[in-house]
């Protein structure tokens, strides 16, 4: 029995700002969903973001579809189990990412109650995960070969940047001309059309790891024509909405390698149909990230615990996003690059209420 949600919407300041194609962000403001049952809680978090530009969500779409069909969902139907919640919320179109907060919590919640890791309960086998770090556009390459050098001594395993029309060719000679041969991969999130196709052949001569999301998500068909015209494999993230866009992307040849998130693709029940697929297909994938603060990351440190986790995910120390994460102790990188899978039970990682409180604008409690 759910004994009670509380919803928070929080506001935390970066380290260092990031900048994408889609702008440039100092903080992130996000939600987090706690669901309480036999004195235990289990923690989500909801990934959306203050305005709609990685996805058409927002943390304000999120929470109206929290308040007023997810969480009256749960109590209606007396669900606790993530899966009888995942059946029954895909009734409801679209909103993957506040469907993803409320499942990642019932998950949690899961895990604790069979007093388990969290990766125990779907199949996890990792429990060491190769990490990379994923760096923004700055305001000069100078500034960005700077943070190159120090992420990549402190022990991350690959360097991804960031690009955009002006920001992509000049930019990646640079960083090879410093460093020949570190694993590199390239992030448009979706900047590039059709007509860019010359210059994006051009990065051919990188070697990159993968060129990931050059075109916008719904473009599976030009990412066909781009993936068979140059040689650097890519990545699909925002364009990987389900299982079914997965195994659309696979049969039209869109990409070789696959980024999941579990907030863009719905939650994990969806996260393992995607795996699943690709471990079949023979697709590798790796874990995205989408900045997220302790709790979310924790969940997909055991998310890419799963076997077909490949390639470095996108899941890097406490410290290199926030200055006080939520939870403590803080998420840190071991010396070999890689990022060990919380132990304990459910998400493994404390959140400090204290943190928490401090960080919330917002906040409510809602009962059966
Ligand atoms: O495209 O992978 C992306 C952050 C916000 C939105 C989109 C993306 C990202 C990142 C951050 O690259 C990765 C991380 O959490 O370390
Ligand atoms: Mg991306």
């Amino acid at each position: 029995m759910i004994e009670r949600v509380e919803l928070a919407l929080l506001h935390l300041p970066y380290v260092h700002f990031f900048e994408t194609s889609l702008g440039r962000e100092e903080g992130r403001t996000f939600l987090i969903v706690k669901i309480y049952s036999e004195g235990l809680c289990g923690y989500g978090e909801v990934v959306a973001s203050a305005d709609p530009f990685y996805s058409y969500e927002t943390t304000s779409t999120a929470w109206l579809m929290l308040e007023n069909y997810l969480i009256p969902l749960l109590f209606k139907k007396g669900i606790s189990r993530a899966e009888d919640f995942y059946r029954e919320a895909k009734k409801f179109r679209g909103h993957p990412m506040a469907k993803a907060g409320l499942e990642l919590a019932l998950w949690d919640l899961q895990a604790k109650k069979a007093d388990v890791p969290l990766w125990r309960l779907y199949g996890g086998i990792h429990e060491e995960i190769p990490v990379g770090v994923s760096l923004g556009i700055e305001n000069s390459v100078r500034e960005l070969i700077e943070r190159i050098i120090s992420f990549w001594r402190e022990g991350y395993k690959r360097i991804k940047i960031k690009i955009k029309p002006g920001w992509d060719f000049e930019v990646a000679k640079t960083i090879r001309k410093e460093f020949p041969n570190i694993p590199l991969q390239a992030d448009a999130n979706g900047a590039y059309s059709l007509k860019d196709m010359e210059i994006l052949k051009m990065l051919d001569e990188f070697n990159l790891l993968m060129l990931e999301q050059p075109f916008p998500p719904y473009d599976l068909w030009d990412h066909s024509r781009l993936q068979k015209a140059i040689k650097t494999p890519l990545c699909l993230d925002e364009s990987i909405l389900s299982e079914d866009a997965a195994r659309q992307a696979i049969e039209m040849g869109s990409c070789r390698i696959i980024n999941i998130k579990v907030g863009r693709v719905g939650g994990l029940v969806e996260v393992r149909k995607i795996h699943d697929r690709c471990r079949r297909e023979g697709i590798p994938v790796w874990c995205g990230g989408m900045l997220e603060s302790g709790i979310g990351r924790a969940h997909n440190l055991h998310i890419a615990s799963l076997p077909n986790f490949k390639l470095p995910s996108d899941l890097s120390a406490s410290k290199r996003y926030y200055k006080e994460d939520l939870i403590d102790p803080p998420i840190e990188l071991e010396a070999d690059g890689t990022i060990k899978v919380p132990v304990g039970p459910g998400i493994g990682v404390q959140p400090v209420d204290e943190r928490i409180k401090k960080a919330t604008i917002r906040e409510e409690v809602f009962r059966p």
